[in-house]
């Protein structure tokens, strides 16, 4: 048995990381990537968790804001001042608290990285990594039209990114993608959706059939299995579920209704690794392949990412992308870079990056420290 843990404080930050570029999709844009930094202290250690909710309840229906609320008056106190056993402790007591999992895969990963750097092993050997760097591709957010998506494309293949990903919405779908795969015969494209269409879109995704798509993330509303299904029967490109997916029993739920055959996993939309890890064995017994996404994540978010990237199940290149890419300056070091298109897997203890506190400190609109 691992040693118990007395967790003695966490300390919740608001931090505001301006972007070097505009990212627009179907449900907005982001300029400023502002969220949740969540330090658990306990025995003189510190783990280090990315709250991923937004600004605005446009992707998922957390915000920063809700995110906080839950932190601190219903999750913090379910660990403060007690005797841990190890996260998945934690997610038990959490259990009671529904939804927000956001807010839950905040303090969850947090305590990932605690353990883990306890135990002085990886994050990534902790959870069953097998890789000792992962593919990565890059998401593209919508651009003003059909040239510039085309130039911007052209930066990332050259910077050797193993999948190219479009952002697309009714009305920038087919014309985006269609001189992009005519200016790239060969590179693995994909599309994202973000939920903008509905079945009365069929015939327009359809039309994207040709193009040899890898897949097309996130077509129809997030609430709506059976319209994937449905789609699914009209589609040969095969459907990616991202925002559809909260938990195993989705993962599941989708894979035998037909409404995916590929799953796009991120740690803080399912409430933390262990969800994860528990949709990496759902899609591992069906043999649906899995990849990791993005939420424009600093390195303590992008440094879990690349962990969890690591599993076997984790077949197909992900969003995370070179931590330069979107910030000037980044809170940890050394900073997530991507060469080739591959990532290396951080082998020092827990995520294997140093948060530093001047850089943070730099970036922090807020902090209140809870005790219990
Ligand atoms: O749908 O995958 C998405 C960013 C914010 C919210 C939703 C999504 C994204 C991305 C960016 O696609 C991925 C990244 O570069 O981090
Ligand atoms: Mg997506």
């Amino acid at each position: 048995m691992p040693p118990l843990m007395r967790i003695d404080a966490i300390v919740l930050r608001q931090v505001a990381m301006p972007l070097r570029f505009r990212f627009r999709t179907s449900f907005g844009e982001t300029t400023v990537k502002r969220f949740l930094l969540v330090e658990v202290r306990s025995e003189g250690l510190s783990g280090w968790g990315e709250c991923v909710a937004e600004d605005t309840p446009y992707y998922s229906p957390e915000t920063v804001g809700t995110a906080r609320e839950i932190l601190t008056r219903f999750l913090s106190p379910l660990v403060l001042g007690r005797d841990l056993a190890g996260p998945p402790e934690f997610d038990r007591l959490a259990l009671r608290v529904r939804g927000n999992r956001m807010a839950k895969g905040a303090l969850e990963t947090a305590l990932r990285d605690l353990f883990a750097r306890a135990a002085g092993t990886s994050l990534s050997r902790d959870l069953g990594g097998t890789r000792s760097e992962v593919e990565v591709g890059v998401s593209l957010g919508l651009q003003a039209g059909p040239k510039e998506t085309v130039e911007v494309v052209a930066r990332h293949v050259e910077q050797g990114y193993r999948r190219i990903k479009l952002k697309i919405e009714p009305g920038a779908d087919v014309d985006r993608v269609g001189p992009v795969r005519e200016a790239f015969p060969d590179v693995k494209l994909t599309v994202d959706a973000n939920a903008a269409y509905t079945l009365a879109d069929a015939e327009v995704l359809a039309a994207l059939d040709p193009f040899g798509l890898d897949y097309v993330e996130q077509p129809l509303h997030h609430e709506d299995l059976a319209a994937h299904a449905a789609l699914a029967r009209r589609l040969r490109t095969p459907i990616c579920l991202d925002e559809s997916i909260r938990s195993a029993a989705d993962a599941e739920a989708a894979i035998a209704l037909g409404a995916c055959r590929v799953i796009n996993v991120k740690i803080g939309r399912v409430g933390g690794h262990g969800e994860a890890l528990a949709i990496h064995r759902v899609a591992q017994a069906a043999g649906v392949p899995l990849w990791c996404g993005g939420m424009l994540e600093s390195g303590v978010g992008r440094a879990h990412n690349v962990a969890i990237a690591s599993l076997p199940g984790f077949t197909k290149p992900g969003d995370t992308s070179s931590s330069s890419r979107y910030f000037e300056e980044d809170i940890v070091e050394p900073r997530p870079e991507a060469a080739g298109g591959l990532m290396p897997v951080p082998s020092g203890p827990g995520i294997g990056v140093r948060v530093v506190p001047e850089a943070l400190a730099r970036v922090t609109e807020a902090t209140e420290e809870l005790r219990a």
